[in-house]
Order: C-alpha cells, then structure tokens, then sequence
C-alpha cells in the first residue's frame, strides 16, 4: 500500500516534470540571432524513430543533411537516417539559386526548413541545432528530452559577406586547426575565410615556379620556431572542407610592405642600388632612383620579430612583376572564389608614388586572372578598378577615398573586430595598440554607422582578422577568438533593431555551456553570467 502511494507519487512529479512548459522558442539562445521569431503551440521531440527527409535537388543536398545527422546522433544516440523517402525533419529545397535566407516551422509532427538555395538550409539546420538543449554537444550519449519548442522562424543575412581571417604567416597554423576554425565559423553562419598566406615571418603556401618562398621562406615564423606552408594540395583541401560548410577561402599575398619572408627567399626581388663602389646599398632601405638590374643583389635575413611596416618590393623592377604575375596565377588558379587579396597595408618604406604605381599594376595582374582584388584601406590611395574592394582596418580618409571612387568597403575596424587585441590589460595574450576590446565593445557597434560617410551602401560586408603575432596553439585561438567571434557575427547577421547586449549576453552563456563540454577554451569575459 505505502508502496504504491510512493509510485504514483514518483510517476505524478515524473508527469510534471515532463510537462514543465519549455521555454517558448522566442527565447531560445540563437547567435546570431535571426529576423524574425514567433512562438507556436506544441513542441517537438527527438525519437530513436526520426529521420531527416530531403526533398529537392542539389549537389549538397543530401551533405547538408547528412551534416545534421552527424551533429545529432552522438548526444542522442538514435540513428537518424537521411534519405528522401520518409522523416520528420524535412529539409526542402525550393529553388535552384544562391540563397542565404530560409525558414523554420516547428510542429508536434515535424520540423521542415526551406530554403530557395543549399546555404539556406545549411544555416537553417545551424539555428535548429541551437534549439536543442546545449548536451546536444556531447559527443557520447546522454539522457535528455530532446525537445524544441513550436513556432516558426524566417532568417536572413544583412551583410552578404561575413567574415574572418587567420594570420597563418606570422605563426603557422596547421590544418587541423585551419578545419577546426572552419567548423567554428560555420556555426555562426560565415562564409568567408580570408587567409594571410605571406609576411615578413612567413611565407605559407607554395608556389611552383618560386620554391624557395616555401623552402626559405616557410622555415620559421615569430619567435623562431619551426613555420610551415601549405603544399597547393594542402591548400585545395582546405578550400573543399570550408565549400562543405559554405565558406569560400580568401587567399591574401600581402604586398608590396610585409614581405621580408620573399625577399630573404630570392635575393633577385630585393631593392638596393649599386652604388660607384660596385657595393650594394642596404636593403630595404634603398633610395628609388636606384639602377636596375641589380648586379650584386642580396637577399634579405628572416625575420622572426613582430615590428611592422620596414619591407618592401622593388616597385620599379620589373621583375617585380613578372614574380607577382606567377604567385597571383598559380593561386588563383586553385582558388574558386571570386577573391585575391593583395595586401597593401603599412608599406612605410616604399614612396608613396611607387605604391601606387605598384598597386594598380597588381590589380592588373589579378583581373587578368579573373579574380577581384581586395587590399587594406591604403590600396584606396591608388585608382581602384572598378568593383575591387577596400578594407577598412584604421583609416577612414582611406574607407572615404574608397567610397569616393565607387567601390565597396569591408568592414574590419581594429577597435571593434580585431580578434587579437587584448580584452583588457590583464589578458595573457594579444596586443593592445588599436584598443582593448572587451566582450561588449566588440558587440556595441554597428558598420553602417562606424566610419563618417561609409553607409550600407557602401559596405560589402564585416571581417574579423585574428593576427597571430601572440597565438601560437589551439588554445590561444580559443581564448581570443571565443566568444568574441559570435559578437562579430551577429553584427553582420542581424539587423541593429534586433540586437541588444541584454539579449545577447544571455544567449552567450547557453554557448558557453556547450563550448565547455567541447573543451574549447574561451574567455569567461566578467561582463556574462556564464
Ligand atoms: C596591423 S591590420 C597589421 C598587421 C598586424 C596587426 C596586429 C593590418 C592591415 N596590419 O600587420 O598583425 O596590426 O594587430
């Protein structure tokens, strides 16, 4: 008697506890957050029975639904088939065409996402997996109610480019690691990685016809350690992982400034001038009337400190050109995206008419390879060719100069989006000259609004670059790079109307439940309850 009394207790609080009303989804921890969400009746639950149906037709298809089947059969434990014949989660594709937006509804019976385009549904099935709860990260299986609220959820970018870079030059960054920052990028709804492939350091990706950039010039990073590059097949495979997750690589030859690590590979590139004696001046630091060819050139030392600013090509040398020709077609032609960044920043010591001279001939070169160039502000102190594009790190003379000549700008202002500034002066890495950037202040900002006269028309999109000067391993990317990348990427995702601190400091801790049971290793900034 007693017995059963305490069962159909037990079984009644059981009941209860089931029926606990779960939050309704306008409140579920989505970053970025989406344009529009609104709360249904009902709910859905994950069953060992549920299977992922695609309907449509598209080369990805079938990938982006196998992508959420992977992402949920560990925690779950169920084997979630995808196929195109039966399952409550439908992934539809509607059209044919390059769509990022998509849309939600959530049922008692079924889940369906649809989208007129494959990213489409590759961010829907982003934002669904932030509607599980956050042991949904687990890799092993654990006993919860995999249950999501009803309702309906319409999502689309603002910003058409949304994205980040990796410094792989001035400290290499294994593949691995490349794979594991295109996973992170992902979750947040990027599409470009733009990677720094050459500095004064390093030089990180070969090319054919100049070996010695890799060989030479790939041999050591900051510090002195060890380097490395990419071979062109390392470097097709990294452009495939990211194409998965619908990420286009941005491949960035830094010129003519910060390129000490090409010079120290060929002597031949270096500016000097021969003097009466026959001796060669000192280089980099040579006058430009210099006469060319050079009879004795010398090729430069490496470098493994982190000064900027003090290289550069012979702007004025022919050969100049005939290298950049040869490293901007043998990567362009690996390269699908539209893309080639050239660099141009902090070329301190080359005069300013041969950098100019230098910068249109560059961007030349890269149209004739079919691409459109992308450089830092300054290249906007050149004739930009129409449609390339100017990005914005300090100067805003150079975002207007840029604005003026009809061409976008990309928003990478170092207050708010450098991903290696320091958070404040006790953070164990990173630099602090452009400021520090605290969780909010990376969050509190809006592009259209940045820089005097550069509005929405005028911008391309957001960047935040992760300059490595002071990361050198996984676990120094975690620290800078979380949670600060997911304030970036809801200010290129969500419309300023939709943002708010309050909101998405709350939504931040429910990532850092999950970014702890994935081990990453992120900055418990003091301004989150975590
Ligand atoms: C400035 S931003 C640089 C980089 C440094 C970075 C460090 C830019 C275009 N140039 O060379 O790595 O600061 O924060």
């Amino acid at each position: 008697m007693k017995k059963s009394i305490w069962t159909l207790l037990l079984s009644g609080t059981l009941v209860l506890g089931a029926c606990k009303k779960s939050p309704p989804l306008s409140d579920a921890a989505i970053i970025p957050l989406p344009l529009e969400i609104s709360n249904g009746s009902g709910s859905f639950a994950l069953t060992p029975e549920t299977g992922i149906k695609l309907i449509g037709s598209g080369d990805h298809l079938t990938k982006v639904g196998e992508h959420l089947a992977e992402k949920l059969r560990p925690a779950t434990g169920f084997d979630i088939p995808v196929s195109f014949d039966a399952g409550q989660i439908v992934l539809e594709l509607t059209g044919n065409e390059f769509s990022e937006a998509y849309q939600i509804e959530i049922s008692d019976a079924e889940i369906k996402i649809t989208s007129a385009g494959e990213a489409g549904l590759f961010y829907g099935v982003q934002t669904l997996l932030q509607l599980f709860p956050h042991e949904i990260a687990n890799s092993t299986v654990q006993s919860v109610n995999w249950e999501i609220p009803g309702g309906t959820i319409k999502d689309e970018p603002t910003f058409g480019y949304r994205g980040s870079m990796l410094d792989v030059a001035r400290h290499f960054i294994s593949i691995e690691d490349v794979k594991y920052y295109i996973d992170q990028m992902a979750v947040y709804k990027f599409n470009y990685l733009h990677l720094h492939l050459s500095d004064d350091q390093g030089w990180r990706i070969e090319i054919k016809s100049w070996p010695k950039l890799t060989e030479i010039g790939g041999s050591t990073e900051v510090g002195g350690g060890d380097g490395g590059f990419y071979t062109q097949e390392q470097y097709k495979e990294i452009i495939a992982y990211a194409a998965d997750r619908f990420i286009t690589i941005v491949p960035e030859i830094d010129m003519p400034g910060h390129t000490n690590s090409a010079l120290a590979s060929y002597a031949e590139l270096n500016p000097g001038v021969n003097l009466p004696n026959g001796k060669l001046d000192s280089v980099n630091k040579a006058p430009l009337d210099y006469e060319m060819p050079l009879k004795n050139p010398q090729a430069s030392e490496l470098y493994t400190g982190i000064e900027v600013g003090w290289s550069t090509f012979a702007p004025k040398l022919e050969l100049t050109y005939a290298f950049v020709d040869s490293v901007v077609r043998e990567i362009t032609e690996i390269t699908p995206g539209p893309y080639f960044h050239i660099g141009g920043d902090e070329s301190h010591v080359t005069e300013k008419e041969d950098y100019v001279y230098f910068v249109e001939r560059v961007q030349d070169i890269v149209s004739k390879y079919g691409k459109t160039s992308i450089g830092w502000d300054e290249v906007a102190t050149a004739k930009m060719l129409p449609g390339n594009v100017a990005q914005f790190w300090a100067l805003e003379e150079n975002a207007k100069l840029a604005k003026e000549q009809g061409s976008k700008v990309l928003m990478s202002p170092a207050k708010k989006a450098y991903l290696d500034m320091q958070y404040d002066s006790t953070s164990r890495i990173g630099l602090h000259w452009a400021a520090y950037v605290e969780l909010d202040s990376a969050y509190l900002w809006e592009p259209t609004e940045y820089a005097a006269g550069i509005s929405a028309e005028n911008i391309l999109g957001v960047e935040a670059p992760l300059w490595t000067e002071t990361v050198t391993n996984r676990a120094d990317i975690d620290y800078l790079v979380f949670p600060r990348l997911t304030a970036i990427a809801e200010v290129a995702w969500t419309k300023k109307e939709r943002r708010s601190w309050e909101g998405y400091s709350k939504r931040i801790s429910v990532h850092g439940k999950k970014w702890d049971i994935q081990g990453v290793g992120f900055y418990k900034s003091p301004k989150v309850i975590w």
